[in-house]
């Protein structure tokens, strides 16, 4: 397992690398250029730059999330082949640059979808917020507006305000795209990518669906473990591969996160470990990395991830926002809850780590 941190890069985070140098055991940073809108050429100079600095302070920076899907890919249109082009080209530069794995996502039109991005809990801290009653009843516009309205400006991946600009005329090309469509257009997609990841080992690491069900009648396809058992079958390679969320599938109580763990670890290349609390009515808050705080047995799946002998890339998702940061922060990506996420997973692990030591003994 390598322990590795999300950071939005040079002049656009509040944490520097010198505050993640200080969190016991990260060896990677999870980067991105933020400011690429999906379908734009990433510039090799730009990926040096933020690799070097990267470098620089100590860590590798083998993991990017996210290289964002153009919709017309999604959509399956006739521009999808010029959009495919330009993705591989961002794959083979990332790959000189020493880049080992890349997150994506397959949403139409939202990226993970919340109705609060403060929520207070009863600790005074607060945290992200997803009321299911308040999502059935609004429209795509309103939901979009709030959250872009209380990002305070702060980039968001996935919340593109141009994109989002534009949203009556998104929906209207999804309304004939159903589960089917979707699953077709992504095969056709990892058909053309998953031969250069092959030829340059770049290994692609798709995110699931957040909520895990449909949003605003638009289909989400990487929800559960029959859909990602179909999702690895459309391209049987290892470059074909998950980034497995477990904060994303767990508001659905019938996900079982530690079996979907267990039957699909040689594909998990990258390793999103957070949890959530469900309500009854269907709501859900994202609390604390302790097992104890949420409906994800967070102790379990790190339990499982050591007994496979995991190799990939872990790190804390989302935290609360905590100690001043409360509606100041970029919501899920404050410093403290995710430093303390970290430290209580390597609390487990290193306790694995002498467990086994002691049997072999
Ligand atoms: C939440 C985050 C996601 C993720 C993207 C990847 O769980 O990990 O927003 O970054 O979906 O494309
Ligand atoms: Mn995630």
């Amino acid at each position: 397992m390598q322990m590795t941190w999300r950071w939005y890069g040079i002049n656009n985070d509040d944490i520097t690398l010198d505050h993640i140098r200080q969190i016991p055991g990260v060896t990677g940073i999870v980067w991105s250029l933020h400011d690429k809108v999906a379908g734009e050429v990433w510039e090799e100079d730009r990926i040096k730059e933020t690799m070097d600095h990267i470098r620089s302070k100590g860590f590798n920076g083998d993991v990017v999330e996210s290289v964002n899907i153009h919709d017309d890919i999604k959509l399956g249109n006739e521009n999808r082949d010029k959009h495919i082009d330009i993705y591989i080209d961002t794959i083979r530069k990332l790959a000189k640059a020493g880049v080992k794995v890349i997150c994506y996502n397959f949403m139409p039109v939202f990226d993970w979808t919340r109705t609060n991005l403060y929520q207070e809990l009863e600790d005074g801290s607060n945290a992200l917020y997803y009321e299911k009653k308040l999502v059935e009843g609004i429209n795509p516009k309103a939901i979009a507006d709030l959250i872009l309205g209380g990002a305070g400006g702060k980039t968001m991946p996935g919340w593109e305000p141009e994109r989002l600009g534009k949203l009556e005329e998104l929906f209207e090309c999804y309304k004939d795209v159903d589960e089917d469509t979707l699953f077709e257009n992504l095969r056709y997609f990892l058909e053309r990518i998953i031969p250069v990841c092959e030829e340059v080992d770049v290994k692609m690491a798709i995110h699931p669906d957040d909520p895990p069900w449909p949003i605003f009648g638009l289909p989400r396809i990487i929800r559960s473990r029959d859909h990602i058992r179909r999702f690895l079958d459309l391209v049987d390679s290892p470059y074909n591969g998950l980034t497995l969320c477990t904060g994303s599938l767990g508001p659905n109580k019938a996900n079982d996160i530690p079996a979907i763990i267990r039957e699909f670890g040689d594909r998990i290349h990258f390793a999103h470990i957070r949890n959530v609390r469900i309500y009854e009515n269907g709501d859900f808050i994202e609390v604390s990395h302790r097992a104890k705080d949420g409906n994800v047995d967070t102790v379990e799946v790190v339990k499982v991830y050591h007994e496979m002998g995991f190799k990939g890339y872990i790190r804390p998702d989302h935290g609360r926002h905590l100690w001043g940061e409360e509606k100041n922060c970029r919501p899920g990506y404050g410093l403290y809850d995710r430093a303390m996420g970290i430290m209580y997973m390597l609390g487990v692990w290193d306790l694995l780590d002498k467990q086994k030591e002691e049997e072999q003994r």
